[in-house]
């Protein structure tokens, strides 16, 4: 532990942590996940006196710290934030900052720094934590003193909701404890200039000649199919008026699951490979595609040759993935209210027949591998039951592997229903934070993480934060004692497996140890009562479910040709 200054720890004064601290309330954030450290003391300390209005939520590790604060903004829309030491703290928060970054999560981050005379002095736990975050964070700042503290903290909260990414400040050790009092105003103004917490959020609607081109195009095309993602998400409705003036299936991007219930008569599901085969076919035949807030990767799964709109409120998104005959920058939500009068009702409704009744015959095929015999119980059966004891409420998360792409697909969404899920950096471990941050959001609803193996032991330990906060999380985990989907990648590039088994865990022994509930299932049977008595508690709980390991994760071709 340093000596960090002559001034004293605890201090009636308001300090630059009290206002960085009052600032947080201010926008409205209640809770901040994060691991204490030397260099976070006094930050800590002014959260401590505030604990009545801002929770600070102790994590086992700095990475669940920041997956719970990106879960809490992907669930909620709002200001996720996270708290760490200076150097290995800040750097354990990277890969969670990164989940936001690319999924365009709105997080702060906050880091401890060394006295500030000790910066640049290669001193103890002493990292450029401004240069880590650069590429992950748009507004990277370090705060200097309680007077600019007043205004960065507004600045890069309000950077982070606009431009939903993330925000970093630094803030070094002696200047947390600066009090307001004795920071003098220097150069540059007598006055004193503070932010300011007023927020509205940036809602773009095209300029009505873009609105009227797209529907012009949009009259023109005879096979209309539409691709929906996360920039989609609170625009179900205006969705769902669009496919049934056009006639126009829906297949949705991972991120944009919840757009519409995997029930809805135009929904075809989800997309690319770990999708189903009706999105797949229509893509290929469609003679327009409109992209709504979808920046989905799997390139090979577009349509070969068609005229494609796109609308995202981000223009640098416009065009990333597809030639376009048009983008249009704006709220997806906003920009399909102004074009939804432009637009008649389409009488031909062949295209949309034609794939409705393919994902009947997806259904089935589904379900007919749900039910198929297996020595130990199929992935994609258990994905079945998990699905039929949720409620229409739930908010499910899912982690990285095989187990997503079950999830993904045997999972039928219910309108009501949330998912978050690590989409463009796809990392292992997010699971349980997720789902906690979820329980923290909403404190009545079933949350639970559907999480491989592998992924659940990167990040096991914070089972104990779901026990210590009393947050009911299900956990329910695909055991096969394999990183699977990276060893089934390495044998359909025709390599030796090599470096993909795994030291098998009593994940329920486990959850045991930890104070929470734990059930084993190794038989079709045992699943429901293991789920029923685990919905039933108000124990949060680890549900290890032996699968078998022969059920690969198929491409959605592969699937229909080998049902059985
Ligand atoms: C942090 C991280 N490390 C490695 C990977 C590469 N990877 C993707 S899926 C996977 C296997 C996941 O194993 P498990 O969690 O057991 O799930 P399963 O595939 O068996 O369902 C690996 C190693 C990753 N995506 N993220
Ligand atoms: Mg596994």
């Amino acid at each position: 532990m340093e000596k960090s200054n002559t001034k004293k720890q605890v201090s009636t004064n308001e300090t630059a942590a009290d206002i960085l601290v009052q600032k947080l309330i201010d926008w409205d954030v209640k809770f901040i996940f994060g691991v204490i450290g030397d260099r976070i003391n006094p930050l800590v300390e002014s959260l401590r006196k505030k604990q009545e209005k801002i929770k600070f939520v102790t994590v086992r590790h700095e990475e669940t710290a920041a997956f719970m604060a990106c879960g809490y903004a992907k669930y909620t829309g709002k200001l996720g934030v996270c708290v760490a030491t200076s150097g290995p703290g800040a750097i354990h928060l990277v890969n969670g900052l990164y989940d936001a970054y690319k999924d365009h999560a709105p997080v702060l981050a906050i880091t401890g720094a060394p006295v500030s005379d000790l910066v640049g002095t290669d001193y103890t736990q002493e990292v450029d934590t401004l240069s880590l975050l650069q590429e992950a964070a748009l507004y990277n700042q370090m705060i200097t003193g309680p007077h600019q503290a007043k205004t960065v903290v507004d600045l890069a909260i309000r950077a982070a909701l606009t431009s939903h990414g993330v925000a970093h400040l630094k803030f070094a050790k002696d200047t947390q404890q600066e009090e307001l009092a004795d920071d003098e105003l220097t150069k540059g103004s007598s006055k004193n200039f503070e932010g300011s917490t007023v927020f509205s959020p940036r809602i773009e609607v095209p300029a009505q000649p873009e609105l009227e081109k797209a529907a012009e195009l949009i009259h023109r095309g005879k096979k209309i199919g539409i691709l929906a993602g996360y920039g989609a998400l609170q625009a179900g409705e205006q969705v769902e008026e669009l496919a049934e003036l056009l006639g126009a299936p829906v297949a949705k991007a991972l991120l944009g699951k919840a757009v519409l219930p995997d029930d809805s008569p135009y929904s075809t599901g989800g997309t690319g490979h770990l999708g189903t085969l009706p999105s797949k076919e229509w893509m290929k035949e469609c003679d327009t595609l409109l992209i709504l807030g979808s920046n989905m990767p799997y390139l090979d799964y577009y349509p070969e040759k068609a005229k494609a709109i796109q609308i995202d409120h981000e223009p640098k998104r416009i065009g990333l993935r597809y030639p376009l005959e048009l983008g249009l920058t704006g709220d997806v939500k906003a920009t399909l209210t102004a074009l939804l009068p432009l637009l008649k009702r389409k009488d031909d409704r062949s295209f949309l027949k034609k794939h409705q009744d393919g994902m009947a015959k997806w259904r089935e095929t589904l379900q007919a591998i749900e039910a198929g015999e297996s020595e130990l119980l199929r992935p994609q059966f258990l994905v079945a039951e998990v699905a039929r004891h949720l409620d229409s409420d739930a908010a499910v998360s899912l982690d990285t592997g095989a187990n997503t792409i079950f999830t993904a697909r045997h999972w039928e969404l219910k309108k009501g229903q949330a998912m978050a899920v690590s989409g463009n950096l796809a990392s292992m471990g997010p699971g349980l934070p997720y789902a906690m941050a979820a329980q923290l959001a909403f404190p009545d609803r079933q949350c639970v993480a559907m999480v491989g193996d592998g992924g659940l032991a990167m990040l096991m330990a914070d089972i104990t934060t779901a026990v210590r906060y009393r947050l009911p999380v299900k956990v329910i985990v695909f055991k096969n004692n394999s990183l699977s989907l990276d060893v089934y990648e390495q044998m359909a590039a025709g390599t030796e497996v090599y470096g993909g088994d795994l030291t098998p865990i009593d994940f329920a022994a486990v959850a045991r140890a930890c104070g929470a509930e734990g059930f084993t299932c190794k038989r079709k049977d045992e699943v429901s009562t293991a789920l029923e008595k685990a919905f039933a508690s108000t124990a949060p709980s680890i549900i290890e479910v032996w699968i078998d390991p022969d059920q690969a994760p198929s491409s959605p071709d592969h699937i229909t040709q080998n049902i059985f």
